[in-house]
Parts: structure tokens; C-alpha cells; sequence
């Protein structure tokens, strides 16, 4: 079946006892059993809960793997495989990566032991010299956040198999309708569900998808010890969202493309980060790995920060918030809001400038967000 019919169908059949066409969402911590030990499948919503799994079997379906799993956050999902490793492994962590997940494998697993190596993987060369013979794990965000640089996922995969070393793509920017990491050679994909897969801006979830047996059932295992899994309500909502997943990217990439290049042609803009743009410089390689460009816009005005505080202030539709993936657009600031806790050093290096103003494009009229966007500028 095709990605929009999965989208609506997959993971869900019309209720048994009453035909509702919808999954009901089954409100229930516990579940009667015959006998002890003799159940339906269920015997406590932690460890499974029959709309949470609809969810988690429709994620599989849409990223083309075999077994799904829906976390509380996507720092749930990160946390969750992040406890795959034990003291003394080792973690190869892209450089470029959501502010909360840098913060997490920089302040918290390295307490636990673990060794973590942040590098940039967008270079040749760079994972070979980074891996040791601990290391059990390379993390990448693809494309990443906020630079929305481009690593290569199918060459990561083959240095990394080579040494057995598990590889994690963060897929949350793009969403499975216009990449699919598992189909490149990916052990584990993730997603911060809050963000496209929700699209609505109305939960905070997290997901995991993966094709191998054993190691699903480790990260079932661990979701179930930790309590790191979704909420029932919320993961209704998330399989609400989906089936409209195809249209709304169609639709947020559409208006992100005209934004790009109107961003790119503005006399008061240096520089516009998009992997639609011909002046992306991993152009060739977003057409290799993806089926889309996605929603997300990076992009330095001249002037610094005093150009880029007015502008914030003055935008009218685009909303001044952390987050992204909403069917609104969103607005915001790196450096002071979703990437405060990578230190200065970091930002810099990375080119988070203080002039960088990151765009999660909506799917409104799109003369009006470049209205929007031209009257900020005045
Ligand atoms: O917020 P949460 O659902 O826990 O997801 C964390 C996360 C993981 N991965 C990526 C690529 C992300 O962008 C995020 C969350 N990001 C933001 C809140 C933000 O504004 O960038």
C-alpha cells in the first residue's frame, strides 16, 4: 500500500464489539484476566495498551519498519535509547542536534558512564576517526537542528555495521513521508511526535520504529521499566494526526519553498539555510536520502541581534514559540530559546549566530506569511 492509504489505514480496524470505524481510546490501566496469567494480551497499560499499539503499529507502517513504540516525549524516546548503552560504551553524537538532546547525552548519560564524542558527521572521514572500541552507538539528527545540515545516512550505516555499532537517526524534521532512515540502513528511527507526526501542537510525544526483533523488545523492555511511554488520550491523538500527515507536508513544504527563495532574494537577509535550495550545500545528498525538503527554514539576518529581536517582535502570524511541525507557523530564536543549553563555544562553531532565526512553516495562505515576513522587515 501506498504512504496515504497507510496513513489512514495501518495499525487500525473498525471495533469489533460496536463497528466504530475510529480506535476508541481505551481508558483503562488494567485488564481483567481468566486466569492468572490468562489475558486477551493486555494486563496493565504500561507494558501495552490496545490504542497506544494501533499508534505504534501505524508508525511502523508509515517508516517501513516492523515494530513501533509511542513515548511520552521525544526526550522519552531519546532517553529510552540512550539506556540501550551501560557505563564504559561509548556515544557518537552529531554536533548539530535539538538543544534537550545534546543537553541530555552531555549532562546526564555521561554521568552515567558513558563516553560521548559530539562530531560533525556532514564531513567525510569524521565517524572513522570518531569510533573506538566501545563506542556502541551513532546518534545523528537528519536534517539536524537547527543548521538543518544533512548527514549521510546510508555511508554512516555502512562504516558503523562494519563494527557492529547500532545507528539512530533523529527523523522528527523530516517526518517518514520524505525520509525513511530505516530503508538507508538505519538500526533505530525517532521522532519527536509533537512536531509534524502531531502536527497540531496540542501534545508532546515521542516515537521509536525499528525492524529487528531482539532489539525492539530490548527498547519495549526498557520503555516498560522506565514509564517512558504515551499516554492513551495522547496517543488517540497522534493517529488522529497522521492520517493527514501526506497532505500537510505536501502543503508545509509548498509554502516553505516559496519562503526560501523569497528569504534568499531579500536584500536584508545573508544567508538562507534550506535543502530545497540549490545553495544548500548538501543539495545532492537531500535528493539522494529524501523524497521532500520539509517544512524548516534557517536564516541570518544582517544586523545581528538587534535586527533580529525587532524582527520577532513585529511578526504577526508567524507566533514567537519553541516547536515546530504545526499546521501553524512558528517563529524563534536558537541561540536564546531552543538551543540555550548548547554552550556559546558550541554555537559559534556551529554557526548559531545571533542573527539566526529558525521558520517552522505552516500551512496557511502563503502570500500571507510572506506578508507577514516582508512588513517584519520594515
Ligand atoms: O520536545 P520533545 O517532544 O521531547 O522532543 C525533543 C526533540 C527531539 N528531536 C528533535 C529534532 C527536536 O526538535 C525535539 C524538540 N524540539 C523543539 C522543542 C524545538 O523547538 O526545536
Amino acid at each position: 500500500m501506498e504512504f496515504e492509504t497507510l496513513a489512514i489505514h495501518a495499525g487500525q480496524k473498525p471495533d469489533p464489539t460496536t463497528g466504530a470505524i475510529m480506535t476508541p481510546v481505551y481508558l483503562s490501566s488494567t485488564y481483567v484476566q481468566e486466569s492468572p496469567g490468562k489475558h486477551k494480551g493486555y494486563d496493565y497499560s504500561r507494558t501495552s495498551n490496545p490504542t497506544r499499539q494501533a499508534l505504534e503499529n501505524n508508525l511502523a507502517a508509515l517508516e517501513g519498519g516492523k515494530f513501533g513504540l509511542a513515548f511520552a516525549s521525544g526526550c522519552a524516546a531519546t532517553t529510552t535509547i540512550a539506556h540501550l548503552l551501560k557505563s564504559g560504551d561509548h556515544l557518537v553524537c552529531s554536533d548539530d542536534v535539538y538543544g534537550g538532546t545534546f543537553r541530555l547525552f552531555d549532562k546526564i548519560i555521561k554521568n552515567n558512564g558513558i563516553d560521548v564524542t559530539f562530531v560533525d558527521l556532514t564531513v567525510e572521514g569524521n565517524l572513522a576517526k570518531a569510533l573506538k572500541p566501545t563506542t556502541k552507538l551513532v546518534w545523528l539528527e537528519t536534517p539536524s537542528n537547527p543548521m538543518l545540515k544533512l548527514v549521510d545516512i546510508e555511508a554512516t550505516c555502512k562504516i558503523a555495521h562494519e563494527k557492529k555499532i547500532l545507528v539512530a537517526v533523529d527523523n522528527t524534521f523530516m517526518s517518514p513521508y520524505f525520509q525513511k532512515p530505516l530503508r538507508w540502513g538505519a538500526d533505530i528511527v525517532c521522532h519527536s511526535t509533537t512536531k509534524f507526526l502531531n502536527g497540531h501542537s496540542d501534545l508532546v510525544g515521542g516515537a521509536i520504529v525499528t525492524q529487528d526483533k531482539a532489539l525492539h523488545e530490548k527498547l519495549h523492555f526498557l520503555q516498560n521499566s522506565m514509564g517512558t511511554q504515551q499516554a492513551t488520550f495522547d496517543s488517540w491523538l497522534v493517529m488522529r494526526s497522521t492520517k493527514t500527515l501526506a497532505v500537510r507536508m505536501r502543503a508545509h513544504q509548498e509554502n516553505a519553498m516559496r519562503i526560501a527563495q523569497f528569504l534568499e532574494s531579500h536584500s536584508k537577509v545573508s544567508k538562507v539555510i534550506y535543502p530545497g535550495l540549490r545553495s544548500h550545500p548538501q543539495y545532492a545528498l537531500a535528493q539522494k536520502q529524501m523524497t521532500g525538503f520539509g517544512g524548516m527554514i534557517t536564516f541570518i539576518v544582517k544586523g545581528g541581534l538587534p535586527v533580529a529581536r525587532s524582527f520577532l517582535e513585529k511578526v504577526k502570524i508567524f507566533a514567537l514559540a519553541e516547536s515546530l511541525g504545526g499546521v501553524e507557523s512558528l517563529i524563534e530564536h536558537p541561540a536564546i530559546m531552543t538551543h540555550a543549553s548548547v554552550p556559546p563555544e558550541n554555537r559559534k562553531a556551529l554557526g548559531i549566530d545571533d542573527g539566526l532565526i529558525r521558520l517552522s512553516v505552516g500551512i496557511e495562505n502563503v502570500n500571507d506569511l510572506l506578508a507577514d515576513l516582508e512588513q517584519a522587515f520594515g
